[in-house]
């Protein structure tokens, strides 16, 4: 990392020196080269522990200026929260383009081949508020910022190729419904309440999304595991100014993985923070996280074909009927400096197109358009949050926009005015009709209507499309899910709603649900605007599990160990791990570490009841004979091996650990998911079995409700 003390220019005033920031800002350098704590105005302080007081134990003093700036500044640290996406985390990094793209777009950033363009990233959840947990069901935002040389170009996509609503007018009551319940101020993070579902089972619309939110593509293992969508159907224009419609990927080089549901419990109690701790240190141990950016191309012709509207959010397009072509990387690589800075003040906006990048007339991304602008201004409390660093363009820029709440960029010179019969530089900018941005001139018209076209009226087939593409264990998370989230609605009429509606997507799904509620009977199906179509054919790409990982790069494996653990497997698995590039953590009765065979103390990142092993991709249970009669009574030690047991993931263990298994009620050789690691090629064989993510065949046993 850099360290910005390089970029500082030192100056001297009288005997003081005065250390000058990259920023303007200046701090006088005080006793043993520390700059001199100062007031906002500059003012050096000589005591920052005491307020000024009359007399020892008297009263304090109205002018003590530092104690009133101090606490005054204090006061106001808080902006508004993002209404949705208010729990979020961001990073720096780069788009790397493949190809010149110039056939489709003018849009910089696919000119060259390798031409790299400076990124920031934000990843989000939506309903929950700041400072809720991460890993809550829901979608991910997948925000990114593109600062092209021809100005920002903002993709603010989610993690879910669909959306709930088809119209922007419903997002406000979608939101409404899907946050805490306005006069009790709960449940947090959580749609497993009556309004959300209420609100959900009487908009059909939502049915699609619905499934994707009760997959496990809701509750990711990182964001590193998942996919990105712009979700909605745009232009690509090229120099010509010819249009091709495009849907927009982010592809995880990583593969796509999730966690379990009874895992995301436990792991928002373990660490809240799971997943912005997952990228901060990815990023921080130079495993930059990286996505391809995939393009679905079509045209006019296919639009008209397909058999859905291309301009409805709530489908998508099968990648089986129009391929991704992968056509650059997106590589984060470097954390932000300050959260708040850049994280919490970064603006997206879909409005931010650049020449090359254009709308269509999607109504929720018109509607989109609106709201971006508009939320700003009341989060960030100014027009000119474009001149905030994390919002600037990094291309030159010129208008004649001024003055405003903490203006910072102004007009040079006596002309701010358009136009103006000044000469030269001091003229001022002026439009370029050569490069500067055109709108497609798409032919509009028709009657001016509230109405939703009939091409939008399909709500189920491709919910329906959906669940068939999926594999049998995660088409029973899905189960599962609706299970859970409507047992926490209280009003049995909507679950039996939701269940009717279901009935449109799949009846074995619906009387599964219905089962698992326990209804008296399932409901009849709810009617249709448009008869399902239950033949489209299935799409695998839909599936997490049937595009398996290529490797076990990025997973992290956490070994359990003990005084007298066995020094050689551990310096093995070390290595094995290493060649994989997985990360492995030592789990210890005590953060010290543990002294192993051999005598030598190894420092642990973990203390087993702060290291619980839903942290885990995979556990190692390595207690010597000794440690493993200390920790055999001990109940996180238990929670440890039988979560791991319970959450289906590889489990290698020694002969001396064998009582901690029994002791959690894991017998040793229940499964192919538990790996002795003492024999010849142990460590390996457990490397091996770990690529197969989890251990699903043990599902159907552990999980019986
Ligand atoms: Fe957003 N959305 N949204 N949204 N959205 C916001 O903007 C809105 C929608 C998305 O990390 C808000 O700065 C409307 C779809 C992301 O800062 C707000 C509609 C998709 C983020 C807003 C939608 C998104 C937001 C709140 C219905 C996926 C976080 C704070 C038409 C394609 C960006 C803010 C970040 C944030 C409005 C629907 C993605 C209020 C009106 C569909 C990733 O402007």
């Amino acid at each position: 990392m850099s360290d910005s003390s390089d970029n500082r220019e030192r100056v001297t005033y009288g005997d003081e020196k005065v250390e000058r920031g990259s920023g303007g800002e200046t701090h006088q350098v005080g006793a043993r080269g520390r700059p001199t704590l100062t007031t906002a105005q500059g003012a050096p302080v000589a005591d920052d522990q005491n307020t000024l007081r009359v007399g020892e134990r008297g009263p304090a003093a109205l002018e003590d200026f530092h104690f009133r700036e101090k606490i005054f500044h204090f006061d106001h640290e808080r902006i508004p929260e993002r209404v949705v996406h208010a729990r979020g985390y961001g990073a720096h990094g780069y788009f790397e383009n493949y190809a010149p793209l110039t056939d489709i777009t003018r849009a910089d950033p696919f000119q060259k081949a390798g031409q790299r363009t400076p990124v920031f990233v934000r990843f989000s959840t939506v309903a929950g508020n700041k400072g809720s947990p991460d890993l809550a069901r829901d979608v991910r935002g997948f925000a990114v910022k593109l600062y092209t040389q021809e100005g920002n170009w903002d993709l603010v996509g989610n993690n879910i190729p669909v959306f709930f609503i088809q119209d922007a007018i419903k997002f406000p009551d979608l939101i409404h419904a899907a946050k805490q319940e306005p006069d009790r101020g709960f449940p947090q993070a959580a749609t497993a309440h009556d309004n959300f579902w209420d609100f959900a089972s009487l908009m059909p619309e939502s049915t699609h999304m619905l499934m994707w939110v009760m997959s496990d593509r809701a509750i990711p293992r990182s964001f590193r595991f998942m996919e990105g969508f712009g979700v909605h159907t745009f232009r690509l224009v090229n120099a010509a100014g010819e249009s091709t419609f495009v849907k927009f990927h982010w592809k995880p080089v990583l593969g796509m993985q999730s966690v379990l549901w009874n895992e995301a419990v436990k792991l928002n109690g373990a660490d809240p923070d799971f997943h912005r701790r997952d990228l901060w240190d990815a990023i921080q141990s130079g495993n930059f996280p990286e996505w391809e950016l995939g393009l679905q191309l079509f045209d006019d012709d296919f639009a008209d074909e397909f058999d859905f509207d291309v301009l409805d959010a709530t489908k998508i397009i099968p990648e089986e009927l129009v391929p991704v072509q992968r056509v650059g990387r997106l590589v984060l690589d470097r954390v932000v400096d300050n959260f708040f800075a850049e994280t919490e003040q970064v603006a997206f906006c879909t409005q931010n197109v650049v020449p090359g990048i254009d709308f269509t007339n999607d109504p929720l991304l018109q509607g989109r358009n609106f709201s971006y602008l508009d939320t700003q201004l009341s989060r960030l409390g100014s027009p000119n949050f474009t001149q905030i660093p994390v919002n600037a363009p990094k291309c030159p820029f010129a208008n004649f926009q001024q003055d405003g709440h903490m203006a910072m960029i102004n007009p040079v010179g006596q002309v701010n005015f358009e136009p103006n019969s000044k000469t030269g530089a001091s003229s001022g900018p002026r439009e370029n009709p050569k490069a500067g941005y055109r709108t497609y001139p798409a032919v509009e018209g028709g009657e001016m209507r509230r109405v939703r076209p009939a091409s939008f009226a399909d709500h189920y087939s491709q919910a329906a499309q959906f669940y068939a593409s999926q594999t049998p264990i995660e088409q029973k998370h899905i189960a599962d899910s609706f299970v859970f989230e409507l047992s926490k609605v209280d009003t049995p009429a909507i679950r039996e709603r939701m269940v009717a509606n279901l009935r449109n997507v799949n009846d074995q799904l619906a009387a599964t649900i219905a089962d698992g509620l326990g209804l008296p009977q399932v409901p009849p199906a709810s009617p249709a605007a448009a008869e399902p179509r239950l033949d489209l054919p299935i799409s695998p790409a839909l599936s997490i599990l049937r595009n398996p990982p290529e490797s076990l790069a990025g997973r992290k494996i956490g070994a359990l160990v003990t005084d007298g653990t066995n020094a050689a497997i551990v310096a093995k698995l070390a290595d094995a791990l290493a060649a994989e590039n997985v990360v492995l953590e030592i789990v210890a009765p005590k953060i010290g570490g543990a002294k192993l065979s051999d005598g030598k103390l190894l420092p642990a990142d973990q203390k087993i009841d702060g290291g619980p092993s839903v942290l885990y991709d995979a556990v190692v249970v390595l207690a010597s004979a000794a440690g493993a009669e200390l920790l055999a009574p001990d109940a996180t030690t238990k929670d440890f091996i039988s979560d791991a047991f319970a959450h289906c993931k590889f489990i290698g263990y020694v002969d001396s650990a064998v009582p901690l298994l029994d002791g959690a009620g894991v017998a040793p050789d229940a499964d192919d998911g538990l790996v002795p690691l003492n024999g010849r090629n142990g460590v390996a064989k457990f490397v091996k079995a770990c690529q197969a993510g989890r251990f699903w065949d043990r599902e159907l046993l552990v999980d019986q409700t």
